[in-house]
């Protein structure tokens, strides 16, 4: 299989992280359409796609790796536990191969005691937990070396205001970060270069505390302890799409406010649920997705570009449950390379002109490799 080049452009590292990969399809209509397969087949795969020039790093969430249980919350500190076994299993395959990690993060939506939150569970036994499993899964990134720390809104949202504690849910969430940022300090865990916060408005919740990318950035510069050591990792085109936004505001902005970590990288319908499509697949997005990776190559942006998507349900083949997988990871490494290709043809000459319809179009036909010239000589050739 060939390798397939990509760092022409902002992206300095391909990261695909374990739960997109172990994805088994499911959606609120219907089962899964893929059996689970263990976290160290996983590993497996993601170790032959960076064999294969497919992809340099990965992440995962503390419970993509090993189980968790509330009764055992420091297992992994112990060196004959399952879990740190598992976890060193995990860590030589990765480590054999070459992956390094990205970002390590703590799921906080899954197990249904976290149902009403994590961060701001208005419960304080469940946020105590939910602080101690922080705590876990900066321990486990540790052990894999990861760069960043990462805290997706996930559950910490509302339905019903009436039933929100307006008074204390941001302080809770800034007590949760600084939590995390103090216990990374404390560790002396020198793997960490910064902690990241993904925005997403709605999903699971009805709406999260935290919806976009300005929401993320004010409330880092205002609550946290620790302004310079969090920054922001924008889901594009999924999340900032869910609310209307544009991925290439949403990373210019960024940009300018020092505060753009990575990427999570996608496809989306705008204004819909999350569709986690594969990058540059589905109705729509094309060109807003090469104009973002434009606009970062102009601003001299660069970083890590993280897969966050699945397979489309309608390609997961329950016979095939390994095939399918290796052939979702290679069409993410085509997409990503296809999108900073197209945002290489943007570089020259520099497509400003007095009129802003024409630098528009002038910029699509560069990126699509047609000129009128073209137009015409083949309106020619169709004449004679
Ligand atoms: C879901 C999010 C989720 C996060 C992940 C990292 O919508 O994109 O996949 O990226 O949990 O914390
Ligand atoms: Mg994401």
């Amino acid at each position: 299989m060939k390798r397939i080049p990509f760092n022409t452009g902002p992206c300095t590292l391909r990261s695909m992280p374990f739960w997109c990969v172990g994805n088994p399809l499911g959606d609120p209509f219907g089962s899964a359409i893929l059996p689970k397969i263990d976290s160290l087949e996983v590993a497996q795969l993601l170790a032959d796609a960076a064999r294969q020039g497919l992809i340099e790093a990965t992440s995962f969430h503390d419970d993509d790796l090993v189980p968790w249980n509330p009764d055992h919350p420091n297992d992994d500190l112990d060196p004959s536990s399952e879990t740190s076994k598992k976890l060193e299993a995990i860590r030589t395959l990765l480590d054999r191969a070459g992956l390094s990690t990205n970002t390590a993060t703590c799921s906080l939506h899954g197990h249904p005691l976290f149902r009403r939150g994590g961060l701001t569970n208005p419960d304080p036994a469940i946020r105590r937990l939910a602080r101690s499993k922080v705590e876990r899964s900066i321990r486990i990134g540790h052990r894999f070396g990861a760069r960043y720390f990462t805290y997706w809104v996930a559950r910490d949202g509302f339905e019903v205001p009436a039933a929100t504690d307006w008074k204390a849910v941001y302080a809770w969430l800034a007590e949760g970060l600084n939590h995390a940022h103090d216990y990374i300090r404390r560790q002396r865990f020198r793997n960490y270069v910064g902690g990241t916060i993904e925005p997403k408005p709605n999903e699971p919740r009805g709406h999260m505390f935290l919806p976009t990318a300005g929401h993320a950035v004010g409330f880092i510069q205002s609550c946290l302890k620790t302004p310079d050591f969090w920054s922001v990792n924008p889901e594009l085109l999924q999340h900032e799409s869910m609310a209307l936004m544009n991925g290439v505001l949403t990373v210019a902005y960024l940009v300018a406010c020092n505060k753009l970590a990575f990427l999570h990288f996608g496809s989306q319908i705008k204004a819909q649920f999350d569709n986690d499509f594969p990058p540059l697949v589905g109705p729509e997005g094309l060109k807003e997705t090469v104009f973002l990776f434009h606009a970062l190559d102009r601003l001299g942006w660069k970083g890590v570009v993280e897969f966050d998507c699945h397979m489309l349900r309608t390609e997961g083949d329950p016979d095939h449950p390994l095939e399918c997988r290796r052939g979702f990871i290679r069409h993410c490494a085509i997409a990503l390379s296809f999108a900073l290709e197209l945002a290489g043809r943007l570089r020259t000459p520099p497509f400003i002109h007095e009129s802003e319809t024409e630098t528009d179009l002038l910029a699509q036909m560069a990126l699509c490799g047609v000129s009128l010239r073209t137009i015409e000589a083949r309106a020619r050739k169709q004449k004679r």
